[in-house]
This record gives structure tokens, sequence and C-alpha cells, in this order.
């Protein structure tokens, strides 16, 4: 065990996370936290190129169809907006927008665009915006058919996708083109707050992932089974409530791919495909963004500290920002930053902070732009296009 000014490590895994406030000070030797980084230390200005107003607040952003961005909005508005383009709006749903999404469904030449809605609908639009068809989410018993989450599988391992959206009543449906339901899997009593697909099991078809509010991260075949049968739910019970995000990908390189969450436990969760647990890694907060890349797993914290975590749950590095980090998203060459004080940052992939900007609000949510940028939506309903230096 070993214990430092950043905290305490078992065998190379950090168990425990000091945050900003609480370094120890009885380890006068221990080496010091990095300083947050300054305007002038390095940082060069980043560039707010375009901004306009939306109808609301954002509740997400996604890549669209021809190199667009989707948004969703707070007041149940979508729209998208194309590069250096203004936003245009879709459409209005009867509540906010849970997610949006974009492909090629069921092998289609034009990418068709997902908005799921917490009125209990999911709209499935043309390229050009046009509804083509409007899914009822089945209600729940207990709680609303909210459409919280969105993602494409291919279910039967032909290259043709197939639309998987988690609903509030604590179910996940598999959409057919026609509109009805392939399968529903129960997640039993747990509200689905993410849905990722990818191929766990290696037969060439694509499991679903899920993240949900209530002390469970199950996995689901492509037939809407369940694949995890065995799940500790006492590990579980340890480290939710809550499991914002999922994301599937072989980080350790054994060819075998992972599941990564984050809980309410401030921890990194690496599930193996069987739904056993592999490891931990402490980020010292609950999290904020969790990204998957090669450079190792990316983490924000509510601490508002950015760690960078490879994939056996060591600490690669952490870099302390100052405020409360709220939106997290991979950019060429590193990451990029949204935090609660308005600056939005620009990581590079060692960790140091590359460039900043102030955006005038918190920025919630952050996807990469084509050519170099970033779209941010701000707390405030405004969604900026955002450029750092030399791009
Ligand atoms: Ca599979
Ligand atoms: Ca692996």
């Amino acid at each position: 065990m070993t214990v430092s000014a950043a905290g305490v490590e078992i065998d190379g895994r950090s168990v425990c996370e000091f945050g900003a406030e609480e370094a120890l000070s009885c380890l006068e030797a221990a080496p010091r936290p990095a300083p947050v980084p300054a305007h002038g230390d390095g940082v060069a200005p980043a560039k707010i190129v375009a901004q306009t107003s939306l109808p609301a607040p954002a509740t997400c952003l996604g890549p669209g169809p021809d190199g667009a961005a989707l948004f969703g909005c707070e007041d149940g508005s979508f729209g998208l907006v194309a590069a250096d383009g203004e936003p245009r709006e879709l459409g209005q749903a009867e509540d906010r927008i849970g997610d949006i999404a974009c492909g090629r469904l069921f092998g289609e030449e034009r990418e068709s665009i997902l908005v799921a809605s917490y009125d209990a609908t999911l709209r499935w639009l043309e390229a050009d915006g046009s509804e083509r068809l409007r899914v009822d989410l089945p209600p729940g018993t207990h709680m609303p058919s909210w459409g919280t989450s969105l993602c494409l599988a291919d279910l039967d391992g032909d290259g043709r996708l197939w639309p998987i959206v988690g609903t509030g009543s604590w179910t996940v449906h598999a959409v057919t083109p026609e509109g009805g339901l392939r399968w529903t899997f129960h997640t039993a009593a747990h509200t689905v707050t993410d849905v990722t697909a990818g191929d766990l099991n290696g037969d060439g078809r694509d499991e679903i992932a899920v993240g949900t509010v209530y002390y469970c991260v199950p996995a689901i075949t492509a037939d809407g089974e369940r694949l995890w049968e065995d799940e500790d739910y006492n590990d579980f019970w340890n480290a939710g409530p809550i499991f914002p995000s999922v994301r599937v990908g072989d980080v350790d390189g054994d060819g075998e791919r992972e599941v990564v969450t984050v809980g309410s436990d401030a921890l990194v969760h690496c599930i193996d495909r069987r739904g056993v647990k592999k490891w931990t890694c402490s980020i010292g907060d609950e999290a904020a963004g969790l990204v998957l890349s090669a450079a190792g797993i990316a983490a924000a914290s509510l601490t508002g500290d950015v760690h960078l975590v490879d994939g056996v749950g060591r600490r690669i590095w952490r870099t302390r920002l100052g405020s409360p980090c709220r939106a997290l998203a991979a950019v060429d060459g590193g990451y990029v930053v949204g935090v609660e004080d308005g600056r939005v940052l620009w990581l590079d992939e060692g960790g140091a902070v590359r460039a900043d900007v102030q955006a005038g609000a918190a920025c919630r949510h952050l996807l990469s732009a084509p050519g170099g940028g970033v779209l941010a939506a701000t707390a405030d309903g405004r969604l900026l296009r955002l450029e750092p230096p030399g791009a």
C-alpha cells in the first residue's frame, strides 16, 4: 500500500483519491499535487468561432448525417447544425430529449436520425429531418417510459444496424424496421441511463451493455436475453446506485472486450465479458464523463480532475482543473473538458492543458466537430463552436 498526497494505492491501483481540498498535511515529504494550470502557463487561448441560442439548454449532442451534428433540448426540441452552419430545428417532442443518434439503419444507403424523448416516443427521421416513423414506447408498470438512451447494434452479425432504446420503465427495446419491437429486455426495476453495443462474446453479433440508476450493470445478448447470469449484486450494491455511462472496448489488449463504467462509489469499474469484475480505480468523486481511446480510459470527475487510467486499472496521469468537470470528449491528440466555471480546456494525451477558452457558462455537453473544432452546449442554452489555436 502506498499513501501519498494524491491518494492511496494498493498494488499500483488507486483505491482512494484525495480531492483538491483534501490533500494530507502530514505527508510533507510526498510530492504535492500539481497546481491548477493558469492561463499563460503555456496554455494558449482557444477561439469562440460561432455561437447561437438553442430553444432551451441542450440535453444531448451527437454526430449527425453528412458531417452535421445533432442536438436535443430540455424543452423537447431537436435539430442539427451543419459544419459551419446555423442550427436548424427539425422537430419538437412533448418532453425533454433523452438521446439522439445517427446511422445507416438496417443496411440502408442513407443515414437516418433517431430521437428518444421523455414523452415515451422514439422518432425515426430521414437525413433531411422529415419524420419517417414514430414508435410509442410501451408503458411500464411503475415508471414512465422515458426514452433515455440510444445506440445502434449489429444484432445478426450481417452489418445491418438495429436501433436500441433504453427507457425509464426498466426496459431496453430492439426496434424493427416497421417500428415494432424485436425484443424487450427487462432490467428488473432499474431505469436505464445508457446503452452501448459491442461484440462481447466474440460470436460476431453485438451485445448491449446497460447503465442504470439502481445498482445494476446488465448486459443483453443479441436475442434480448440476459448475457450475464452471475452478476455480483453485492458488488454492484457497493458501487451503486447510479452508473451514468457504460463503454465497451478491449481496454487491456487481451483480445476480449470489457465493459467499463463509473459508479456512485467514485470508481471506474472494468467488467469482463462474463460479468466478472476485473478491477476498479478511484477517481475521487462521481464522474462527469468517460471516454475510451487508444491512450487509455479517461474519466472526468466532479472534483475537477481528469484521470487517464490504463487497461488494468493503473493511473497514467491526473490533471487538476480547479472547477467541477461537467463534460468530456475525445479530440484528435487528446481530450476536451468543460468545467463548471465556464472554461473549456484542451488536454493533450499526456494530460497537459494546452488551450482554454471561457464559454461564459458551464458547458454541459461537448462534441468533436469536423475540422478540429468542438461543439459545446452550455447550461444557459447556447451552442458554441470552439477552435483550439492552429485549428
Ligand atoms: Ca456477440
Ligand atoms: Ca480485454
